[in-house]
């Protein structure tokens, strides 16, 4: 009875067990507080005589309601097609006796030539399913073809790794640990109620032969009496170690037993747990007005078109988000041309830096080991996003098969943060005298990812310049460690703590956090090249000029793959160019995009240690390989204990060619984090982002006829105390 209740608390990451069951969030209606030009809004009355006429039909907006009939050769499988997979995997001979556990099911995608070449109307390409399947400990990988009703592939243990722990995996774990009788001693010696218990599950990363041939999982537990924040108050020094398939206990490890549970002081970071007054003058309420409605439309379930913009967007269980098919008007002819095939989050590795028995192995993979789309929780509306946004569902499958609905976890709107799109003034020297300026509006599609403590928010945003930025921000909880310490002065010279005191006996141990991209750039067609432009500096020869120095830029295109893996140099600086040598603009440059780096991190870890072999797609920050359809995780496809034989790394060693063919760029934003105070009881959000930018793709500035803002256009929004 007990444990039930406590699993209830603690599994965080099992709640997304729960949605299918009940979908507690639903955002209210964007048009109860629509706003008309010149209306005052902001009294109850006002919202009331407002609703239901004109306003409502102009701007609220449907939902993504799943719908059964797929409408683009890349839109996920839907509930009847998982359905029938499910019964074709059920009939299957090798599953007739015992239905595996699926950890994988979703679209297989059509070959890419089969999906540049379909138009809207045509039928679409066989729809086929990819599924990773356990079935007494051994990994299934198949692919079930739905037209024809039948498995047409199937590997048997094609890695090293495992796949993706599921839901079930996590309950397990819990389940073993919390009715040990040793754990439960162990737990009652530290103090701490069984009912006040919550636990993690972190993975175990791959530390050698005696944790091979079989799916083990870390548990650690945490006190969640007097906060929900339990993640603050971790039981340090017990690890419990369980073999997840034979769901037992392999091993516990019980050190620290000195170290006090910190206490709950401070820590709940619930607005209704603040009783203090503010830090500071309170804010008057914000918002962007729309009086006509967004620009952009969702068709089809999944197209969204805005401004100069038509892209592919769908959840996925493991990437999150993935943009597909990004177009972007031509300014002068207006064709619609090919940006990027494909863009997501292939892969994170987050390594925590230290090395005790309850820490070491804290070197996640949290896409493949756990999923990026299944652990994104419903989105907080007028929030987590604004007002006017669109919100759609993702659609995933559980242990058994059956599909579920992640509801509101992507949204789509515009955001204006005041920011100038061009500008430019004179001064009053000449005798003309011009203010010209742009705002700058911008369409984001976002999710936010709570993998257990940690809240990765993901945004793709696309800007009328052709600009397209991903950024992702940190929140959340910090992982930490306690300590008998509760200030520094106690701790000992001779002592050296892993990270930063940010609450009395807690530290926020030191860690890294990359979250590797897979970019299949296709600009103006699949055949690309990737070019380095290197600045380097020249001397110049006596008397030749007043300059001594002067910088040159020097273009390199990459003929291999090794000629692509790079490590960024901040005194010998490159720009990284993708260009398609076949289409030239008017003046006879290639058209092209560059990568813009920003949150460069690199990893420091020796190459040769186990987390980095892993991880080993984070020792460049930029590579780039020729495509391949089955090259898509950065990690390896199977990645839960995996060795590393899968990895981009491995991958690019075959040192390809890779000019002037169809390549795929990887972008690793990378965050060092030495946790601070401020840190504490949750993260204010660390954000840092790259881009891809049009380099000579447009003839000229792309926004020149863009509009300027009038008065008379915009709305007045104010507190109707007069009406
Ligand atoms: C833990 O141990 C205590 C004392 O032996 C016992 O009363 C309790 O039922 C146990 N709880 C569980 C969940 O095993
Ligand atoms: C595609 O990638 C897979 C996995 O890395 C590899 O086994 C296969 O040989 C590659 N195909 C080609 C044509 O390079
Ligand atoms: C792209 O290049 C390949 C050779 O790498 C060639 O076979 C193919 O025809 C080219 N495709 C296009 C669309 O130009
Ligand atoms: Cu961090």
């Amino acid at each position: 009875m007990e444990t039930i209740s406590c699993f209830r608390l603690s599994v965080i990451l099992s709640i997304a067990l729960f949605i299918f069951a009940r979908p507690w969030y639903t955002p209210s209606k964007p048009g109860l507080l629509g706003c008309t030009k010149s209306t005052p809004w902001c009294t109850s009355k006002n919202r009331r005589t407002q609703l239901g006429s004109v306003l409502e039909t102009q701007v609220s907006q449907p939902k993504n309601l799943p719908t059964d009939t797929p409408l683009h050769p890349l839109d996920p499988l839907t509930i009847p097609e998982i359905k029938k997979v499910r019964a074709i995997l059920s009939a299957y001979a090798p599953f007739s006796w015992t239905f595996p556990t699926i950890h994988s099911l979703s679209l297989d995608e059509p070959d890419k030539s089969r999906v540049l070449e379909w138009i809207k109307g045509d039928p679409l390409p066989p729809r086929r399913a990819s599924v990773i399947a356990l079935l007494n400990g051994q990994t299934h990988v198949l692919t079930v073809d739905l037209d024809l009703g039948l498995v047409i592939s199937h590997d048997n243990n094609p890695g090293s790794g495992y796949p993706t722990l599921s839901m079930d995996d996590i309950s397990v774990a819990l389940q073993v640990t919390l009715s040990n009788e040793e754990v439960n001693k162990s737990i009652m010696a530290r103090g701490v109620a069984y009912s006040d218990l919550s636990c993690i599950t972190p993975s175990a990363g791959w530390y050698g032969p005696n944790e091979e041939g079989k799916r083990i999982i870390k548990v650690q537990c945490y006190s969640s009496q007097g906060t929900p924040n339990f993640y603050m108050r971790p039981i340090e020094g017990l690890t419990v170690t369980v073999d997840i398939d034979k769901r037992e206990v392999v091993k516990i490890s019980n050190t620290d037993r000195g170290i006090p549970v910190p206490k709950a002081t401070n820590t709940d970071y619930q607005y209704m747990a603040q009783d203090k007054p503010m830090e500071m003058e309170p804010l008057n309420p914000i918002s962007i007005e729309q009086p006509n409605g967004q620009s952009f439309r969702v068709e089809d379930g999944h197209m969204v078109k805005w401004a100069n913009w038509v892209f592919h967007i769908k959840p996925d269980q493991r990437a999150g988000m993935i943009i597909s098919r990004a177009m972007v008007r031509d300014s002068v002819t207006g064709e619609l041309r090919s940006v990027m095939y494909k863009g997501f989050a292939s892969e994170l590795f987050v390594p925590y830096m230290d090395i005790d028995e309850s820490w070491y192995f804290k070197t996640y993979m949290d896409a493949g080991e756990f999923g990026l789309g299944v652990t994104a929780m419903p989105l907080v509306h007028l929030n987590d996003c604004p007002r006017y946004s669109y919100y759609m569902d993702g659609l995933f499958v559980a242990a058994d098969g059956k599909p579920f609905v992640q509801s509101n976890m992507i949204c789509i709107f515009e955001r204006y943060a005041g920011d100038i799109g061009w500008r430019h003034s004179e001064l009053p020297v000449n005798s003309f005298e011009i203010r010209e300026s742009r705002p700058k509006v911008t369409l984001v599609a976002r999710m936010a990812a709570s993998v257990g403590n940690y809240d990765y928010i993901f945004d793709w945003e696309f800007q009328t310049d052709g600009l397209i930025s991903v950024k992702v921000g940190l929140s959340g909880m910090l992982m930490v460690k306690g300590t008998p310490y509760e200030n520094v002065y106690q701790v000992p010279i001779s002592k050296e703590i892993s990270g930063s005191l940010v609450s009395e006996n807690v530290i926020g141990v030191v860690h890294d956090h990359f979250i590797t991209f897979h970019i299949d750039m296709d600009i103006d067609g699949p055949n690309n090249s990737f070019v380095e432009v290197n600045l380097v500096k020249e001397e110049t020869l006596p008397g030749e000029s007043p300059r001594k120095s002067y910088l040159k830029a020097k273009r390199h295109v990459a003929m291999m793959e090794e000629d692509a893996r790079i490590k960024l140099k901040l005194y010998d600086p490159s720009e990284f160019h993708l260009v398609n040598p076949s289409r030239r603009s008017r003046l006879g440059n290639p058209a092209g995009y560059k990568v813009v780096p920003s949150g460069t991190a690199a990893s420091l870890l020796d190459l040769n240690d186990p987390p980095q072999i892993r991880s080993a797609f984070t020792n460049n920050q930029i590579w780039v390989t020729p495509y391949n359809r089955t090259e898509q995780w950065a990690g390896g496809l199977l990645v839960y204990q995996s060795k590393g034989e899968d990895t981009l790394a491995v991958w690019s060693e075959r040192n390809r060619p890779i000019e002037n063919t169809d390549i795929v760029l990887w972008y690793t934003l990378g965050f060092h984090h030495i946790p601070c105070q401020e840190d504490f009881p949750v993260m204010p959000t660390v954000s840092s982002s790259f881009a891809l930018k049009p380099v000579n793709f447009f003839e000229s500035n792309p926004i020149l006829r863009s509009k300027p803002n009038f008065k008379k256009d915009l709305p007045v929004c104010r507190p109707a105390s007069s009406s």
